[in-house]
């Protein structure tokens, strides 16, 4: 048994006005929360410190670089990583990301158990258009605001396993958990931030979209015969409703976790990274199975 005590910290809403200190309180406070309930890996939602400002248009970007952190941790960030060094819990979240040269991502990082920064990864599906749509009720300007992400799906060897992570749409493409998946990975942790109601087909409602939610994160689990911690910010943000679903799902594809509210609100699961084993020796075991020969318009198209 390779036990990971993991819990998905669904984030309420973050309005415009909120300031990163309190965010990072309330961070705090479910983190405190899951280590009451014995979690050793806390999982937040894509774009934790600041409201999903990509809903908003601005003609000159830099307006929004405000949104970005330019150092993590920074210095409204730091009282969380020392929280997670003295509760020795690794974490997972997801912010704007502004390099010293000038690039701009969505970005998630992965600290180990005494808080230090040991992976990060850049959101590659972008989803949303660049410039203002009227077609649109609302905007969805990621490709705007962001680049595509230029460090590939990785995995780390942390908590005694593989783990992976990604980013929102990526969990909609089965590309983003195969290529984990041919590198072992037990484990893949996913912040998101999903409207409820899409811009561009407004007669589909939330149920739909939940479904379409726990189908993207149930396959690529079971597909890849791993574990899927997929987490929301949900919840009213000026106005703008964003669904919650957070999710923890089984190896075989099972829902054995799923938050019930759009707030705050913590679920924790104690994920047997050994689970993986039997997906990955006999229906997936993707050396004997796969037949990469007939898969070349995957990569060439
Ligand atoms: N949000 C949405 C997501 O992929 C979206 C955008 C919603 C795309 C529904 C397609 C369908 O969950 C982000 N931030 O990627």
């Amino acid at each position: 048994m390779r036990i990971v005590n993991v819990a998905a910290a669904q984030m309420g809403p973050i309005q415009k006005a909120d300031s990163r200190e309190a965010v990072v309180k309330r961070m705090i406070a479910l983190m405190d929360e899951a280590k009451a309930k014995g979690a050793d890996l806390i999982v937040y939602p894509e774009l934790a410190l600041t409201t999903f400002f990509p809903r908003w248009y601005v003609e000159d970007r830099a307006e929004f670089d405000n949104w970005f952190e330019r150092e993590m941790p920074s210095a409204a960030t730091k009282p969380l990583f020392e929280r997670a060094a003295q509760h020795q819990m690794a974490m997972n979240f997801g912010y704007a990301e502004l390099t010293p040269d000038g690039h701009h991502f969505n970005t998630a990082i992965l600290t180990d158990k005494s808080g230090r920064i040991v992976g990060k990864y850049r959101k590659i599906h972008l989803p949303g258009h660049v410039e203002y749509d009227t077609k649109r009720s609302h905007q969805h300007l990621e490709k705007r605001y962001f680049e595509p992400g230029d460090l590939g799906f990785k995995v780390w060897r942390e908590l005694g396993g593989i783990i992976g992570m990604a980013i929102c749409n990526d969990r909609r493409w089965p590309e983003t958990y195969r290529v984990m998946g041919l590198q072992g990975v037990e484990m893949v942790l996913i912040g998101y931030n999903t409207p409820s109601v899409n811009a561009e087909k407004s007669e589909e409602g939330v149920e739909k979209r939940l479904f379409h939610n726990r189908l993207s994160v149930q396959a690529g689990a079971y597909q890849n015969a791993t574990w899927v911690v997929a987490v929301a910010k949900a919840g009213n943000e000026d106005g703008h409703p964003l669904f919650g679903g957070s999710l923890i799902v089984d190896p075989n594809g099972e829902i054995v976790a799923e938050a019930k509210t759009d707030d705050d609100e913590v679920l924790v699961h104690a994920c047997d990274l050994d689970a993986t084993t039997f997906g990955k020796t006999t229906i997936f075991d993707f050396a004997r199975h796969r037949r990469i020969e007939h898969y070349g318009l995957i990569t060439s198209q």
